[in-house]
């Protein structure tokens, strides 16, 4: 009854935004993208602008009614699901703002923009945005900015908190705290959009940011590399990370996860033979330090690293001025003094680098044909990533021995994507969280990178945080929204 009012009293204040509460609408808003958190709710509530957030936030304050905030539903911990009953507070109408500012190199955008949005109107602006990830087509810019959303490019230009000069949220009183001129030197305070940053929704509704640009890529050549070990492929990444300025992203995958992506997405085998590691690399010309290249795709060049000099010796047609190398050729000329790499595919076309991202961008997708997979996004010290890896599908089987570990991810940065699929139930899935989040916590790594805590880690936040820091949050929280209501059950555990 009390909800019932509190619904009633959003549509009179808030005129024409919808207020759902049709349960065949409601259910593309009450379950997240995995299947695995899905949760039930009274109302879906999808304001167009700032005033409308800002209403709806203020009336639930009031009325003790906890929200969800909400954008494209591509999150993977269960951070925008009304787990608890919570009214949902969808951002997705949120689009009218998207300016660029290409002189000052920054846009101005609204939190419901998909990232692929942003990308082209960037783009049209001869410039780009950082961050990229495979779901930019349904992931929104809010949401990326509410779970500090790492992806494929934060080697090159660091995470979405990286990108951010200004912030407009709706805090837990209903007021709008707006700071979007995009200053880059602007000392005035607390830098409000690094606290929103990854906050999850629990201190303010992101309604709209000010991020930077960054030049085009006006080149990219991209290359698939076999290993025999995956020590030898995290070796081969730290060399080209430390010797090839120019190297966009190292993601490294697995001979089981490479094999599934080319079953489920019935894709070619991009090189000849099997290898236990790969890795993934892109460089990208954004200076114009390159010459220009035809970049001819060439595939499936056996041997060793002088097996690579091959590459550039048969394949590549660069076409540059005399003294430049192209970035193909830089690529190749970086494989073939790389040591252990057993085979390479490079391609410096567009349309070969897109199909040599697919091995590896396909991955969430093809694991979740074996149904819904337990997730797990952890960071390791590069040093004992090789022994994680090897170590982690004994630990799950030794748990659920029917289960699959997959096993990819942002090498650059000791980021492993763990997935498991074909358990026995969710008593199973939490043993098994607790041995692989207990092994990355004895290691010295993270058990979030670049997911968030949602309500999918949230007990386990304790084993990266001091009760001090867990504290110093709560407080955190408390000022900005002293009714509780703000995405309440998610990243704090349970108070004691
Ligand atoms: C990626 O890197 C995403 O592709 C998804 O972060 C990872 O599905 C996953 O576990
Ligand atoms: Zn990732």
């Amino acid at each position: 009854m009390a909800r019932d009012h509190v619904l009633e009293t959003l549509r009179d204040a808030i005129g024409d935004t919808p207020v759902l509460t049709d349960p065949d609408i409601m259910a593309g808003y009450v379950g997240d993208w995995t299947g695995r958190f899905v949760g039930r709710t009274a109302a879906v509530v999808r304001p167009a602008n700032t005033a409308g957030v800002a209403a709806v936030v203020e009336i639930c304050a009031r009325h003790e009614t906890p929200l969800v905030p909400q954008g494209g539903n591509t999150g993977l911990v269960g951070g925008g699901v009304p787990t608890r009953g919570e009214i949902v507070l969808s951002l997705r109408g949120l689009t009218d703002t998207l300016s660029v500012d290409a002189a000052a190199a920054q846009a101005t955008v609204g939190a419901g923009v998909l990232v692929s949005a942003l990308h082209a109107a960037a783009s049209a602006a001869g410039l780009a945005y950082g961050v990229d990830l495979a779901s930019r087509d349904s992931a929104t810019v809010g949401g990326t900015v509410a779970t500090n959303a790492g992806g494929l490019r934060v080697l090159q230009h660091g995470d979405t908190r990286a990108q951010l000069l200004g912030v407009e949220a709706v805090v837990g009183d209903g007021s709008i705290i707006s700071h979007l001129a995009g200053l880059p030197r602007d000392n005035t305070g607390y830098h409000l959009p690094s606290l929103l940053a990854g906050s999850e929704g629990t201190l303010g509704v992101v309604t709209a940011v000010r991020v930077r640009l960054v030049p085009a890529t006006r080149a990219r050549a991209v290359g698939l590399l076999g290993f025999a070990s995956v020590e030898q492929a995290v070796t081969a990444a730290s060399l080209l990370r430390n010797g090839l300025p120019a190297l966009a992203a190292a993601e490294f995958m697995l001979s089981p996860g490479l094999d599934l992506v080319i079953r489920a997405c019935h894709l070619s085998r991009p090189l000849r033979g099997r290898h236990a590691a790969y890795l993934l690399i892109e460089i990208a010309d954004k200076t114009g330090a390159y010459a220009v290249g035809s970049g001819t795709a060439v595939g499936g060049i056996p041997g060793s690293g002088t097996a690579s000099r091959n590459i550039a010796g048969r394949g590549i047609t660069g076409t540059g001025s005399a003294g430049r190398a192209t970035v193909l050729e830089t690529l190749a000329d970086a494989v073939a003094g790389l040591p252990g790499v057993q085979d390479a595919s490079l391609a410096g076309d567009a349309r070969g680098c897109r199909a040599l991202w697919a091995y590896r961008e396909r991955h969430t997708e093809s694991i979740s044909t074996f149904g819904t997979p337990v997730k797990m996004d952890v960071t390791l010290p590069l040093a004992v990533l090789p022994s994680f890896v090897e170590t982690v599908p004994a630990t799950v089987t030794g748990i659920a021995p029917e289960a699959r570990t997959w096993l990819f991810g942002h090498v650059a940065e000791g980021n492993v994507h763990v997935n498991v699929t074909g358990t026995g139930g969710e008593a199973e899935d939490r043993r098994i969280e607790d041995a692989v989040f207990g092994l990355v916590a004895d290691n010295g790594g993270s058990i979030s990178t670049e997911h968030g805590i949602g309500t999918a880690k949230r007990r386990w936040l304790p084993l990266n945080r001091s009760p001090s820091e867990i504290a110093a949050f709560r407080r955190i929280k408390q000022a900005l929204d002293p009714a509780g209501i703000l995405n309440p059950n998610v990243l704090l555990p349970d108070a004691p």
